[in-house]
């Protein structure tokens, strides 16, 4: 029974320890393959990331040995060396496939295939409207809230000042 009730828990949106923190799916320059996911870990115990994957909308298998501490923030890039040149950040990568503009989904699952976090996000109210310079991701306000609803997350100017939207990799994770 407790098993069951783990699975359900599991499958219904009640996101774990690593959420999909920040999503940049609409680079300002079209020609740049610089979209990115920033995952972060907003429990207490460091969490081993090997054989993760994202899916559906873009697809990214974590190597073994990638692991995210607690309070750490994890890039997944489309390009990393793009990522790097335009941003200066580090990141793992790359993916494939494409975010989609005008909404997408976005699938953590861990290495067993369970879901860990999905966002289903969408241009446009209740969800911030970005794509046009200079280059907003979207980001949520904060990692405790439910990131299943547009109301939670804002606009953020990507590689912008402020503790909350600088792009940071553990230093355990690579
Ligand atoms: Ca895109
Ligand atoms: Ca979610």
């Amino acid at each position: 029974m407790f098993r069951v009730l783990a699975a359900l828990a599991g499958a219904s949106g009640v996101a774990a320890d690593v959420v999909i923190n920040e999503i940049h799916y609409a680079p300002d320059v079209k020609t740049e393959a610089v979209e990115f996911i920033e995952l972060y870990n907003r429990g207490t115990n460091t969490v081993d990331l090997s054989g993760w994957q994202m899916t559906r909308a873009v697809q990214f298998t974590f190597s073994g040995g990638t692991v995210l501490a607690p309070g750490g923030l994890l890039v997944v890039a489309q390009d990393p060396v793009a990522l790097k040149t335009k941003f200066g950040a580090t990141a793992l990568g790359p993916w494939s496939g494409r975010l989609g503009n005008e909404g997408d989904d976005v699938v953590l699952a861990d290495a067993a295939g369970a879901i860990q976090d999905e966002v289903e996000y969408k241009l446009g109210f209740p969800w911030p409207t970005v794509g046009e310079p200079p280059g907003y991701s979207i980001e949520l306000i904060n990692p405790s809230a439910d990131n299943d609803l547009g109301g939670h997350w804002r606009a953020s100017v990507v590689g912008g000042a402020g503790p909350t939207s600088t792009l940071v990799l553990n230093q355990g994770a690579v």
